[in-house]
Formats: C-alpha cells, sequence, structure tokens
C-alpha cells in the first residue's frame, strides 16, 4: 500500500470484534497493525468484555486499545487499518453501529485534531464508551484528549456500563 511519511506521532487504535472468535480477531489484529510499514506497537492494553453499544440484537464485544508510533499520516493509517478490517472479513452492511468481526478506529493521534470527510479525530463519542476510555486509561494515564480533556477526568463521568476486563 502506498503511504506518506511524517515525523513519528503516538497514535492510540481501538479495536472492537463481536464476530466469528472475538479474542482471536483482536489478537489477529494487534499482529497485523504492528506489521504495518511506519508503525511500531508500543503499549497494548488488556481484553475487555462489553456490551454492545446500539442495536442490542447483536453478540457482546471484546475491546482493546493499542499505543503505536507511526510514520504514517492520518488518512495513510486510516488506508492500513481499513485493509487489515477487510482482510479479517469484516462486511459493511450499512447498519450503523452493527456486529462486525473488526472494527479499528483512530482514537488520537497525537495532539491533532482533525475533521475531514473520512476522518475524524478524536474519535467521536470517545467519551460516552466505557470500552474505549478503561483501555485507553490502563495504558496512558496521563493522556490529554485533544479538545476533550484528560483521560482521568473523561473515565471519572463515564458509566462502566457492564465492562469487564478479561485478562
Ligand atoms: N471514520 C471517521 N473517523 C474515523 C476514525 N477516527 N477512525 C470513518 C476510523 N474511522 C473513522 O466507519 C465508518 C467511517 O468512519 C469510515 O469509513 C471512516 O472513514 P466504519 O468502521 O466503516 O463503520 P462503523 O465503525 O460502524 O461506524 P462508526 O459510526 O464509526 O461506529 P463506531 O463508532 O466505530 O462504533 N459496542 C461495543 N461494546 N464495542 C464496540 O467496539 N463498536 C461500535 C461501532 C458499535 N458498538 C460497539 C462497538
Ligand atoms: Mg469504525
Amino acid at each position: 500500500m502506498q503511504t506518506s511519511l511524517s515525523p513519528p506521532v503516538i497514535a492510540y487504535i481501538g479495536l472492537g470484534s463481536n464476530l466469528v472468535d472475538p479474542i482471536v480477531q483482536i489478537k489477529s489484529a494487534r499482529i497485523a497493525v504492528a506489521a504495518i510499514e511506519g508503525v511500531q506497537e508500543m503499549t497494548f492494553s488488556s481484553l475487555y468484555h462489553s456490551l454492545p453499544m446500539g442495536p442490542q440484537d447483536q453478540p457482546d464485544y471484546v475491546n482493546a486499545v493499542m499505543g503505536v508510533v507511526t510514520k504514517l499520516l492520518p488518512m495513510d493509517l486510516l488506508r492500513n487499518l481499513q485493509h487489515i478490517e477487510n482482510i479479517q472479513g469484516r462486511i459493511r452492511t450499512g447498519e450503523r453501529w452493527g456486529a462486525r468481526t473488526l472494527d479499528l478506529d483512530i482514537l488520537t493521534y497525537g495532539d491533532q485534531e482533525i475533521d475531514e470527510p473520512d476522518l475524524i479525530v478524536p474519535h467521536k463519542g470517545i467519551e460516552e464508551r466505557s470500552f474505549v476510555l478503561c483501555p485507553l486509561f490502563q495504558i496512558a494515564p496521563e493522556l490529554y484528549v485533544p479538545n476533550k480533556g484528560f483521560i482521568v477526568d473523561l473515565i471519572a463521568k463515564c458509566p462502566l456500563s457492564g465492562l469487564k476486563r478479561i485478562n
């Protein structure tokens, strides 16, 4: 995949799965993300079991967050992540918040705020999602999420909603 390079930036990636052995999906995705040229794994959270946000007639999720150092520009990082989603059998049904084998979201990209048609960073709704905030806090307790606040303050305001740490 063609890519453009930038100075190294710390980015956090949210991983989620609720189809076809979610734990295996998350572990495979971790390996695939770390193997992207221009991406280096820095930290990886525990896996978390979470109740579905959105339509309730779908299986529970497994979520995790990965910290990386990347030289990829944000759009290139996104395209690489979408490629991994596709390889792991992601079928886009068009249903908002529907079940999926793998979802990879860019949660933060350095201290940048991005508002483009295909990419919004920090990821929208991050502050309402315990399945994002808890693993993110676990690996980056001092993180400031641009335009939203310190992770410790965000987490204090967010209900746990049945989140359970798996490992
Ligand atoms: N997009 C914009 N910004 C970003 C970003 N920062 N990272 C665009 C990744 N993608 C971003 O995403 C739709 C479009 O968002 C992409 O084309 C991309 O250009 P998608 O992955 O195709 O579809 P989606 O994930 O269903 O959409 P959406 O609205 O982003 O859903 P979310 O917010 O990802 O939520 N419940 C639990 N417990 N755990 C989960 O992980 N996930 C979802 C999906 C619903 N319920 C869940 C979970
Ligand atoms: Mg997504």
